[in-house]
């Protein structure tokens, strides 16, 4: 590779071995996904949504909003991607029928697929499924309110009881389920997060003393280099695409690391852009492909590449940051050898990418769930961050850290305090309005809650949306710690695996919900640039239906619990309330005070940084030395197999189809990597070949509990020695390794065997 023109390599980079696949992400295959469904019979409804003001509920890119469905934060319009009508359209399905569940009990509901189980249609009225019952049946809301209060208030101490949530829902519902619990005096506020950007928000409240982006839209806008590492953005985060086309359009740099060579980081059709549309933007500058779990050494190999070319920002170091020399020592006692072993890129690509950095003014480094889902994603974070810091891409526009969100309101639900690491800000204001302390007892977090179920400790579980049973690994042992909680509350708009296999010991209750565009109430979300939207009141469809929304479940059980303490829990069901109890909780937050009367959206205060002073103690940024990983593989004979077993063992990088999110399946085939369906694992070429397979060949893959069968070998542009399968069907083969210090799982390296 020539050192100095790494600018446009893409086309002739991708090498994937599998013909079939399109040589672009997006392009005309959206706008007909678009065409189809906005002219079909539900295009009216669809049309509706689309135009209503509300934020997208797809992805966190925080499209939509009070200027219309279709603006982005900076006012630019086109700016709805085919991942938000996909949403929609899952929402906009009727209602399940009351005979529906006389007709189907719950063993021929556990043979639904995830698909299936959300092709079933909108919950529409709530039911229990009650112990020893084989049908989940309707109930009443009396009966409802009585099982709640009992189950939240009787015979035992609060760590008993427990909260999951996603971040599907509005800042006011996970407001006041905060407040709900910590009233009670349990801090067991498990949430998505802690499967997601957990290490994100701990490494950055560690080094920056924020827990979030440091970067908005507009300054995003401003930057000449882009460090993309471990987001498949093209499927995930759509519109962030246009953002890169724009980059390179103006000649900026996009340097994408990633395992797996995703066709739509390399070429990108937008439909926002009729000249992209028709021919493509590249998008790498330069694509990099370490081997799973390595990031920490190839940012290591960066800064070193930095260190002899003399081109760390000393001056800022020395200003501005805390323990700089003991990184820089370890940069500099850490062979090349070393550091490319560990992450199988060469010492010129590596060199080629830090070049990049060093010849731009402003860099922005953002990533996603491949640096996140990993047994050291913390220390991933410090790398990326100690790489930005000695290059002085903190704290002026243009420039930054920015992880790339999840959910589309994950962040509120950690900025309301829906969090097991509570802000000290958040605690103070809680006591003052409690008039006592919190409980000093650590909450769960979602594998503390897992392990704690398991071991008998859990009575009483709600969960705020999500799947809490298929989002994790291990799957038979999460339904079997789920199945020795008393009573679980889901509440959620549509069926999932999780309300068939996540069944309590003796009462599981489905409470059907509003969704963000139909509450009968403003609501407000958070992006990921920490532009907080607000969404107007609307209707459903579902005129004969029993639906309630989250605030107004909330408040009531709320208010049977803990009647008029600490607040009058009734008043706040007009959630004008919640966002004046917001305003005064919640720092940065001041403004939703008055969003009811201004409609101004905002960016929250103190979380966009412009200059390189940092909320720390010091107003340092603080470094952090990072461990290299050790990446070693099982051997065969570890997976409990005959000696003679033919196969390999790769690590296995699970996560998103391009028609999926999260657990909720909406087609079966991935196209853009040539997938046919579900019960796929793509490799690489050569490492089929050498364990004596072809490609479309039926094998099995074992993890360390479990096994699939009859899964089909597809080849992809993914590194020797590892592969992709989708999540949530792969969750039950493996028991993932954990990130210590927030319980993320690192669901971006299970070592798996592929044998006959
Ligand atoms: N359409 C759609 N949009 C979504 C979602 C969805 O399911 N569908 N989910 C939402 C949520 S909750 C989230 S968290 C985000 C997820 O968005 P992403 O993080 O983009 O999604 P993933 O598929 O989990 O993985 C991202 C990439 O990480 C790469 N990777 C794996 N291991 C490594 C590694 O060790 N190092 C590096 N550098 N890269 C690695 C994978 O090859 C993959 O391309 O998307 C959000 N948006
Ligand atoms: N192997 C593997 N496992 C993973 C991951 C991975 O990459 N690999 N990724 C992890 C990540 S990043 C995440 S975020 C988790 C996702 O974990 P979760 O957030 O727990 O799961 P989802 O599939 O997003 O939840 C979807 C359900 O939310 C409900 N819902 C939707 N909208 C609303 C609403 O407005 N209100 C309410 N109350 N309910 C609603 C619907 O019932 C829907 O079925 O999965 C994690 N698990
Ligand atoms: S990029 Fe994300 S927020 Fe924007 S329209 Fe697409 S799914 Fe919605
Ligand atoms: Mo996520």
């Amino acid at each position: 590779m020539n050192k100095d023109n790494s600018n446009s390599q893409p086309a002739s980079i991708f090498n994937n071995p599998n013909e079939d696949t399109p040589d672009m992400g997006g392009g005309l295959p959206v706008i007909g996904y678009w065409a189809q469904h906005t002219l079909s019979p539900e295009g009216a409804k669809l049309w509706k949504t689309l135009l209503h003001k509300s934020a997208c509920l797809s992805c966190a890119w925080g499209t939509g909003g009070q200027k219309g469905g279709f603006t982005n934060e900076s006012g630019e319009k086109l700016q709805r991607c085919m991942k938000s009508v996909e949403s929609i359209s899952a929402e906009i399905q009727p209602g399940i029928t009351r005979q529906f569940f006389q007709q189907q009990n719950i063993q021929q509901l556990k043979q639904l697929t995830s698909r299936e189980a959300d092709r079933l249609g909108r919950w529409s009225f709530p039911v229990i499924l009650r112990s020893g019952k084989s049908n989940y049946e309707r109930i009443s809301w009396n009966e409802i309110y009585s099982i709640c209060k009992k189950a939240f208030t009787s015979n035992k101490t609060p760590e008993r009881i427990a909260s999951y949530s996603s971040g599907r829902s509005s800042n006011e519902a996970a407001f006041l389920l905060q407040l709900m619990m910590r009233t009670l005096g349990s801090n067991n506020l498990a949430d998505c997060s802690d499967l997601c950007h957990a290490p994100s928000s701990f490494g950055l409240k560690q080094t920056l003393g924020t827990g979030t982006s440091v970067v908005s839209l507009e300054s995003l806008k401003k930057a000449d280099c882009i460090v993309l590492a471990g987001s498949n953005a093209a499927y995930n985060h759509p519109r962030l695409m246009n953002e890169l086309i724009q980059l390179r359009d103006r000649g900026g740099k996009v340097i994408v690391i990633n395992p797996m060579k995703e066709v739509g980081l390399i070429k990108f059709a937008s439909p926002a852009f009729l000249n992209s549309l028709l021919t493509g933007s590249d998008i790498a500058s330069i694509y990099l492909q370490p081997i799973p779990g390595s990031d920490v050494a190839l940012f290591m190999g960066i800064q070193k590449a930095l260190l002899e070319k003399g081109k760390i920002n000393k001056d800022y170091l020395k200003a501005y940051t805390e323990d700089w020399q003991e990184v820089i020592n370890q940069v500099e006692n850490t062979a090349w050898e070393t550091i490319t072993a560990t992450c199988g890129v060469s010492q010129i690509e590596i060199e080629t990418a830090a070049n990049i950095i060093v010849n731009s003014e402003k860099t922005v480094f953002a990533w996603a769930m491949g640096i996140t889902q990993q047994k050291n994603g913390v220390d991933n974070i410090y790398s990326i961050v100690n790489t930005a810091l000695m290059t002085g891409n903190i704290g002026k526009e243009g420039a930054g850290v920015m992880p790339v969100r999840g959910h589309s309101n994950v962040q509120g639900f950690g900025s309301m305090g829906v969090t097991v690491r509570l802000k000290k800000e958040i605690q103070q204001a809680l006591e003052k309005l409690l008039n006592r302390p919190l409980s000093k007892v650590k909450g769960y977090d979602t594998h503390a809650l897992i392990e704690a179920a398991d071991e008998g400790k859990v009575e009483t579980l709600i969960c705020v949306g999500g799947n809490l049973y298929a989002a994790n690994p291990d799957l038979n042992k999460v339904k079997r710690a789920l199945s020795k909680i008393e009573t679980i509350i889901y509440l959620a708009t549509k069926p999932n695996l999780g309300h068939f296999h996540g069944l309590a010991n003796k009462n599981t209750i489905i409470i059907p919900v509003f969704n963000r565009f139909e509450n009968p109430h403003k609501t407000t979300v958070e992006s990921g640039n920490n532009f907080v939207r607000l969404n107007d009141e609307g209707e459903t469809h579902l005129k004969k239906a029993d639906l309630i929304s989250e605030v107004d479940f909330l408040t009531e059980l709320a208010h049977l619990i803990h009647s008029d303490y600490p607040v009058n829990w009734r008043k706040l069901q007009d959630t004008k309330y919640v966002r004046e109890l917001i305003a005064k909780t919640i720092p940065g937050y001041e403004k939703i005070g008055e969003i009811d009367e201004t409609e101004e959206e905002f960016t929250i205060s103190g979380r966009i940084f412009k200059t390189p002073k940092f909320p720390t103690a010091s107003g340092k940024a603080k470094m952090f030395v990072t461990p290299l990983p050790e990446l070693t593989l099982p051997e065969i004979k570890d997976f409990d197999v005959n000696e003679e077993t033919q196969g390999i063992v790769i690590a296995l990088m699970t996560g998103r189809s391009y028609a999926q999110h999260n657990t909720v399946v909406y087609q079966t085939e991935d196209k853009y990597r040539g997938i046919p369906h579900r019960n796929c694992i793509l490799m690489n070429k050569n490492d089929v070949e050498k364990a004596g397979f072809e490609q479309h060949q039926r094998v099995k893959v074992k993890g360390n509990v479990g096994e699939l069968e009859n899964v089909e070998i597809i080849y992809g542009d993914v590194r020797e020695g590892a592969g992709v399968m989708f999540y949530p069907e792969v969750n039950v083969i493996f028991r993932a390794e954990v990130e210590e210090r927030c319980g993320t799982p690192g669901f971006k390296r299970v070592p798996v065997l592929v044998y006959k």
